[in-house]
């Protein structure tokens, strides 16, 4: 392909962040992928280092970007971006040919004991796996059975047993002091409490006039969210998606990619890890 590629691609993640150490073994080059945002001279006695992070998977090529001889021009670079899945087997099955390339087949040719032990080892930590969820899953049960029978009842009940007392007996002192008024001043206290009752019932009128149309209000307002949100979930996604391939303009690009970044960084872990507990 236009004198870009290589007999042994680079194989990098996407959405990972990653570290490339770079080194020459004769002269001054410079690993260069434009499309990547990356340039980097290697020089030799020296390991430079430059932060890698791709934002979609595909295929990367760059040119060695340092006059370093005659067949300068002819020192491609080609970067693959694959998933972190895929990139963590590919470091596994390389790691794998490389040590056995090495040091013969000293994983391979298992006795029976070898086999069945590791059987065993396998069947006992799957039987922990599913006894540790299961009990994760009975704890919740009871957690959340006592949350709802228990806990939300006896709360309701209690806070509004107590707002009743505080309101029968705020309304009784009230009442106390309104009497007392009335003994010293009755025409006074009476047009109060007419006054009083009089703005009570209107409010009480007011409230049931308008609950009805407050309600639909808030039902239609609700719907109408609902609509929104339906409607704009493709064009949210079709400008994360442009944001995504141009550049980090947008905060929930940012926050997306943040999260893809950390979800991957484990995801490949855990490929290493289940790699070398298999060891
Ligand atoms: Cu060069």
């Amino acid at each position: 392909y236009r004198l870009l590629e290589v007999d042994n691609r680079c194989v990098a993640s996407c959405l990972l962040q990653m570290r490339g150490l770079v080194t020459s073994d004769d002269v001054v080059h410079s690993w260069a992928v434009p499309s990547a945002g990356v340039k980097v001279d290697a020089v030799t006695g020296r390991v430079n280092q430059v932060s890698l992070c791709f934002l979609y998977p595909g295929v990367f090529y760059g040119q060695c970007s340092e006059l370093c001889g005659v067949n300068h021009s002819f020192m491609p670079i080609c970067v693959e971006v694959v998933s972190g899945k895929v990139f963590g087997d590919w470091l596994v099955y390389n790691h794998d040919k490389n040590t056995n390339a090495g040091g013969g087949d000293v994983s391979k040719g298992g006795s029976l004991l070898g086999v069945l032990s590791s059987l065993i080892g396998y069947v006992f930590f799957g039987v922990l796996k599913a006894t540790i969820l299961l009990g994760k899953v009975y704890f919740l049960w009871w957690y959340y059975l006592g949350y709802y029978v228990v806990y939300v009842p006896v709360s309701y009940v209690f806070i509004g047993t107590f707002d009743f007392v505080w309101w029968a007996v705020s309304t009784c002192v009230a009442f106390g002091s309104w009497l007392s008024w009335f003994v010293m001043d009755p025409i006074d206290a009476t047009m109060f409490a007419l006054f009083y009752l009089s703005s009570e019932i209107l409010s009480l009128i007011y409230y049931c006039v308008t609950s009805p149309i407050m309600a639909s209000v808030w039902l239609a307002k609700g719907v109408w969210k609902v609509v929104c949100v339906l409607v704009s979930v493709p064009f949210m996604t079709f400008d994360a998606f442009m944001d995504c391939m141009s550049s980090f303009s947008s905060n929930e690009t940012k926050e997306y990619v943040v999260r893809r970044i950390s979800k991957n960084t484990k995801e490949f872990f855990d490929v290493l890890l289940s790699y070398y507990s298999k060891k």
